[in-house]
């Protein structure tokens, strides 16, 4: 054995997966004293370079950076990020149009670098005590005699370890959930999406500047299917095509990269020349797939519990996958420095707490797919948006744009989903028939707001 834990009452964890929940996370629990082993399938990123090594970035919201201040990790990440102020629309005609997601530029989301993320959160992890041992797959778990196989896939060796808990942040294909589901059925369903991804690259202009607005996130919504780009510090920009797995067109019927060119030519003809790697790219990699992963339960007893995308891996849609990651490391460690060494009861109260918030984040991160893809170019929505605006001028402290809710804010989503909800029938009625807001009932629409919505306190 590696090594032996002689008490099961000391404060140390074992997190399984060092990707970006676990980092952080180890850096939280460390800093606060706790002893921290993370085993991590992959090889060392600072050494070996990033998998894969090509520019695969994410959208930061608030949420993920108010967890980053946490571990004295925003600074050195947003030293890399770029800024995006709003939705970048492409219409089919070439024109463009940006919608800002905020009032100014205290409210935008950032672009950052994966892999550059993943390493600064190991460094921060690493110096604030957390032991990181790298090549160490999860394998199996004896609950029973609480040790945890993990596989070198370089040597073919394996190592046992013992464990007082095991932390489940190994992402959407968590070994550590099949681990649990073996000894308890956790009550999981997958739920696929009949849309899958392939991701294309476009590089830096010949005098090495950014091709298009960099700080954006453009959307080509072509109804069923559409293109998203994030801009790279690189100068690159990461291009999504989401598209249907049938139908016309679909995954199905682009049979070639022929097809692909054709597909793009006709629908995203202002991308095109700027994706010059069009074939190799899309050759590269078969199309992703989407899904939603929901469980029952999240942990079991005080052995093992699971968080991030091994917890709710969800859509993309919303761009809070990391972000809801990050938020329940913060609730973890919270609930681990509440419940001193209990910790089941630990385990027990970070469930109840996010469960129904990242199935909140779930449902509203697939809403939003069909709001990207067919609504961000319909004069109805353009409405509903220009009301939201001045209902926000008007009732500040009530009414809150969703996306606001989402992604400047720390509401919990439960409680931004039930809002958004409200906030969308009040919208659609006093926009019913009208093609601007001129003729707006807005006293009724007041009263309304007064009615159903009571003043929002952020928890920040
Ligand atoms: P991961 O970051 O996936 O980390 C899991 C880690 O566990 C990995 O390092 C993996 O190697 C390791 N591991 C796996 N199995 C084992 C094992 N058996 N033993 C040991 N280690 C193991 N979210 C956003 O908020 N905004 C975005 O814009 C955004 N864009 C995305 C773009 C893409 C292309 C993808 C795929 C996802 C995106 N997401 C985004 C979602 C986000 O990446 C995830 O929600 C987030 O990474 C979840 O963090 P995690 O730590 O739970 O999992
Ligand atoms: N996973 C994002 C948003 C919302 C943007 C808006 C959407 C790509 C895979 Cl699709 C998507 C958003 O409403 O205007 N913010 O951030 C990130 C998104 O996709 C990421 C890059 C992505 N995630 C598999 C591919």
């Amino acid at each position: 054995m590696d090594d032996v834990l002689n008490t099961s009452t000391e404060k140390s964890l074992t997190i399984v997966g060092a990707g970006l929940a676990g980092a952080l996370l180890a850096t939280l629990l460390a800093r606060r004293g706790w002893r921290i082993d993370v085993y991590e399938k992959r090889g060392d990123p600072r050494i070996k370079g990033y998998e894969g090594g090509r520019s695969i970035n994410l959208a930061l919201a608030e949420r993920g950076r108010n967890a980053l201040r946490q571990a004295n990790a925003d600074e050195p990440v947003m030293a890399q990020a770029v800024m995006m102020r709003g939705r970048m629309v492409h219409f089919l005609d070439g024109s463009l149009q940006l919608q800002r997601y905020g009032r100014d530029d205290s409210e935008v989301i950032w672009s950052v670098h994966r892999g550059d993320l993943n390493i600064t959160l190991l460094g921060l992890a690493e110096r604030a005590g957390a032991t990181l041992h790298f090549d160490r797959r999860l394998d199996s778990v004896d609950f029973d005699a609480c040790t945890a196989r993990f596989h070198d896939d370089r040597t073919n060796r394996s190592h046992e370890t013992a464990f007082r808990a095991l932390v489940g942040a190994d992402g959407a294909g968590s070994a550590l959930r099949a681990a649990m589901n073996k000894r308890s059925d956790l009550g999981e369903r997958t739920e696929f999406l009949d849309h899958s991804y392939k991701e294309l690259e476009i590089p830096p202009a010949a005098d090495g500047g950014f091709r298009i607005e960099p700080n954006a996130l453009h959307i080509w919504p072509r109804g069923v299917y559409m293109c998203i780009a994030l801009p790279n510090d690189e100068k690159t920009f990461t291009v999504t095509l989401f598209l249907p797995n049938e139908g016309d067109p679909s995954f199905a019927t682009l049979k070639s990269v022929a097809d692909a060119r054709a597909l793009f030519e006709r629908d995203f003809a202002d991308a095109l020349p700027l994706i010059p790697k069009l074939e190799e790219d899309w050759q590269r990699n078969p199309p992703g797939l989407l899904a939603t992963l929901y469980l029952d339960r999240w942990h079991l007893d005080g052995r093992a519990v699971l968080l991030g995308d091994a917890a709710h891996a969800m859509v993309p849609f919303h761009g809070q996958g990391m972000n809801c990651a990050f938020e329940d490391c913060v609730a973890l460690a919270r609930k681990l420095e509440a419940a001193d060494s209990d910790l089941a009861s630990a385990f027990a109260a970070f469930e109840a707490e996010r469960k129904p918030n990242a199935a909140a984040i779930q449902q509203m991160a697939l809403e939003n797919y069909l709001e990207m893809r067919d609504r961000v170019d319909d004069p109805d929505f353009l409405l509903q948006r220009e009301l939201e605006r001045k209902l926000q001028e008007r009732h500040p402290d009530r009414f809150v744009p969703h996306y606001t809710m989402v992604t400047f804010m720390l509401i919990p989503y439960s409680v931004a989903l039930e809002r958004s909800d409200i906030q969308r029938e009040i919208l659609v009625r006093a926009t019913q028939g009208l093609d601007s807001l001129d003729a707006v009932d807005w006293q009724a629409v007041d009263a309304e707001v007064l009615a159903r919505l009571q003043p929002l306190q952020d928890v920040a």
